[in-house]
């Protein structure tokens, strides 16, 4: 097994943790075949794992597991560390709030940070209407509020999700969810009055424009559901799991214009794609769409559990005093995580660092395709991008080569998550703390990889 160093690169504001690549056994390490079999013994079969390490550390843009080796890490924690693992402005307020208090219930006794995200996320999200926000635990937690609300605005039940969307993987979500494979397959019967509408992919859908492939969703809609029955559309404004898919330009402001002059609730679902991921506050603003609610999870607590739902506030305010809620929902350690992570993205730049690695990440992938018509599209914004790997004959998606290159990378120190409906697309969600050097020689890796494959 080649052991590779690489030096430390200096990181405003980061871990200590050497940023390097370095494999010290092979991957798995003994250590790690250790907790994997104590995994398998122990934790239900249907919990699945990327990369089959056992993690001691992590932060800037390196995960370090039990055996010594230091991977790089191309994938956040599914979009989840943005401002870097351990962030050492998220682990001192996390700290302070730990030993002043744990936990009161915010809808038993309320205190001021939970108020303060609400506010921040009000201030951030698009739009300079009036707005509430009302925070919870998981991003599909949120999606269901975002829905019940939306209900409860409307007096109307119909949801349309669209194809390839991921929306969670509670009831409601998994109806929302399309892929059936690993996600909804046996978890049935799913919630009723959910509908699914086509995507814009501009791939995949013979080059229709953003209008066009709006007007075929909308016609379908309204044939098949009828806006008299339609609280609410909710869609990715970059399709995630489903295979970081964006929509032609100009098909999310078609849909927002028709959804407010047809009484129908537009719900972006920006867990994926909020948070400075995309090289924007939220997705949204590429399009200069402004949603009327919004749902956030994921990078917006520097690793800790929180999301929320943020909108109009006539909207918002429509659900009755005691309607929304949780236990844990808005917990006071993850929203200090939050304050501290807000802080991050504005102290340290790291919008504007998220479109410099989309710049990186989309000019040498697009330089890898060149030479390789395996690569049948380069696309993202921002510090999310993906590419496609086809059969260069037909276009047909090509699975199994995407699994042999995850397979090299991952053997290789290269951390590197895949998607999309049909297993074919290698996805980048660098934390945003990544130096260039580690993100190059992670790029370096999977070129290797598709040679090899
Ligand atoms: N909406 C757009 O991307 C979560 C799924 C991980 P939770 N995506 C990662 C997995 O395999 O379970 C996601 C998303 C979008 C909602 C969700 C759901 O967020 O925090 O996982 O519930």
């Amino acid at each position: 097994m080649t052991i590779v160093d690489v030096p430390a690169a200096g990181i405003a504001g980061g871990p200590a943790l050497p940023q390097r690549r370095h494999l010290a056994t092979a991957i798995p390490g003994p250590r790690s075949q250790e907790l994997l079999a104590r995994k398998a013994a122990a934790v239900a079969a249907g919990v699945g794992t990327t990369i089959p390490v056992a993690v001691v550390a992590a932060g800037g843009g390196v995960i370090v597991d039990a055996d010594g080796n230091s991977i790089i890490d191309l994938g956040s924690g599914i979009a989840v560390t943005g401002v870097g693992n351990a962030n050492p402005r998220v682990v001192e307020a996390v700290t302070a709030q730990l030993n002043a208090f744990t936990h009161t219930c915010f809808t038993v006794a309320p205190y001021d940070s939970y108020v303060d995200v609400a506010e921040a996320l009000n201030r951030l999200t698009p739009g300079d209407h009036e707005k509430r926000s009302a925070l919870f635990n998981s991003g599909a937690e949120a999606v269901e509020n975002a829905v019940k609300i939306a209900r409860h605005f409307t007096r109307k039940q119909a949801v349309v999700a669209f194809d390839h969307a991921y929306h969670g993987r509670t009831n409601l979500t998994m109806g929302l969810t399309a892929k059936n494979i690993p996600y909804k397959s046996g978890f049935g019967p799913f919630a009723p009055e959910v509908y699914r509408a086509p995507l814009s992919y501009p791939f995949r859908d013979g080059g229709l424009d953003g209008a066009e492939a709006a007007a075929r969703a909308i016609t379908q809609i309204e044939k098949q559901v009828g806006v008299e029955n339609l609280a609410a559309i909710i869609i990715e404004p970059i399709q995630g799991e489903g295979g970081f898919i964006v929509p032609a330009q100009g098909f999310l402001p078609a849909l927002v214009e028709w959804a407010n002059a047809n009484g129908v609730v537009f719900i972006a679902d920006e867990v994926q794609t909020g948070f400075g991921r995309t090289g924007a506050w939220f997705a949204s603003e590429h399009e200069g769409i402004v949603p009327d609610l919004i749902v956030t999870a994921k990078g917006i607590a520097g690793g800790l559990p929180l999301s929320a739902v943020t909108g109009r506030a006539e909207i918002m305010d429509s659900a009755m005093p005691g309607g929304l809620g949780g236990t844990y929902a808005g917990s006071p350690l993850a929203c200090a995580a939050a304050l501290a992570t807000i802080e991050s993205y504005e102290a340290d730049g790291l919008i504007g660092r998220a479109r410099e690695l989309g710049d990186l990440l989309l000019g040498r992938l697009n330089g890898f395709r060149t030479d390789d018509a395996r690569i049948g599209d380069v696309r993202g914004r921002g510090a999310m991008v993906a590419i496609e790997l086809v059969d260069p004959a037909t276009g047909a998606p090509d699975a199994a080569l995407t699994g042999r290159v995850v397979a090299h990378a991952h053997a290789n120190g290269v951390l590197l998550l895949t998607c999309g409906t049909y297993g074919n697309v290698i996805r980048f969600l660098p934390p945003l703390t990544i130096s260039d050097e580690l993100l190059n020689e992670a790029l370096d890796v999977i070129r290797e990889g598709l040679a090899q494959a």
